[in-house]
């Protein structure tokens, strides 16, 4: 297991040299973030971010995201067109050496929260969800807000997609991955990069649109439609623990052995009974996943991937993008490779 963190890159308000102080830190997970959507990756710019990094005495290995195009997602006439630029940035990132990419397949949408700051009673912050919260969707003509929302669509393009999802139901989704997929993954494999496919967040549909990668039904269904190593997943504890009926261990355990889990997402979340939750503190405590549990699967199966401390919440004070400050995350990643240092004595 080899600890990393993610970073949004010479943008992020919180630097390497900051990141590089973590004890245990060996891992930037990152991404190219001035590229459209759906364009390649140019060789130059993942090259200038791959020496960014290295400077630093980090390893530049994971890639989270490459986002999919909604037109792959939506099977649109133009899917192939899309489809082979991925296979071209993926070229690209094999070139960097990169291992693993995470991507995923939810409509329009890679999260859906109710609230970005949410008050824990020891005045930190973080994401939440809350059934009562989410508005109501009546007709096309009044798509909700939510906060987040307006960071990447403009409303009219917005109703378009939503527009266009009528037609897309899980199984024509399951379709659409699944042709992806048929193409995708022997380009991965030519470039020595194995895919991990991130749950939905949170993994049930919302607003009507269909979400697929949601439970471990859902997950044997993604193995079947191609069984080499390449069509792997980042295994989110806190997005799949926010199902009740998803048995996170149980399911951590089996796609371990298969030898299907390429990336590791540590995040606590406090899960209420109507289905609301909050996230909270990495330690096991503080929500509804046992951290130690997680760990314990990870030495079991020998994981030598990279795990990220996930979301964590603002604390002293600190602002900036929901759910990625330094200093909760840094406290997530320390307690994280405590676990594991302790487990290995
Ligand atoms: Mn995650």
């Amino acid at each position: 297991m080899e600890l990393g963190f993610r970073w949004y890159g010479t943008e992020d308000s919180i630097t390497l040299n900051h990141i590089r102080q973590i004890p245990n830190l060996k891992q930037i997970v990152s991404a190219i973030y001035n590229v459209p959507v759906g364009e390649i990756w140019p060789l130059e710019e993942i090259q200038r971010l791959e020496t960014a990094v290295k400077k630093k005495s980090l390893a530049f290995e994971v890639i989270e995201s490459v986002p999919v195009h909604e037109e792959i997602k939506l099977g649109g006439q133009k899917k192939d067109y899309w489809i082979s630029n991925f296979q071209e940035t993926l070229k690209n990132l094999g070139k960097c050496g990169i291992k693993t990419v995470c991507y995923n397949f939810m409509p329009v949408f890679d999260w859906t929260r109710t609230n970005l700051s949410f008050q824990h009673q020891d005045g930190s912050n973080s994401l939440s969800f809350s059934w009562e919260q989410l508005p109501e969707v009546n007709s096309l003509d009044s798509l909700p807000s939510l906060p987040g929302w307006d960071l990447s669509y403009q409303q009219e393009e917005l109703h378009e997609l939503f527009r266009r999802y009528q037609e897309v139901d899980e199984e024509k989704l399951w379709e659409n991955l699944s042709y992806f997929l048929k193409k995708i993954i022997p380009a991965a494999k030519e470039a020595g990069i194995k895919m991990a496919i991130h749950p939905d967040d949170p993994p049930f549909s919302i607003f009507g649109l269909p979400r697929i990668i949601t439970d471990d039904k859902a997950y044997k269904r993604l193995f079947d439609i191609d069984s080499s190593v390449e069509n792997g997943i980042t295994f989110c504890t806190g997005s799949l623990a926010a199902n009740s009926k998803n048995d996170i261990y149980k399911m951590l355990d089996s796609y371990l052995k298969l030898g299907k889990v390429h990336f590791m997402h540590a995040r606590n979340i406090q899960l209420h009974e109507n289905g609301d939750f909050e996230e909270t503190a990495h330690a096991s405590n503080y929500g509804s996943i046992d951290m130690v549990r997680v760990i314990e699967l990870l030495k079991k199966h020998q994981f030598t991937g990279c795990i990220r401390p996930d979301h964590g919440r603002m604390i002293f004070g600190e602002t900036g993008r929901p759910g990625y400050g330094l200093y909760d995350r840094a406290l997530g990643a320390s307690y994280i490779y405590g676990i594991w240092e302790t487990l290995n004595k």
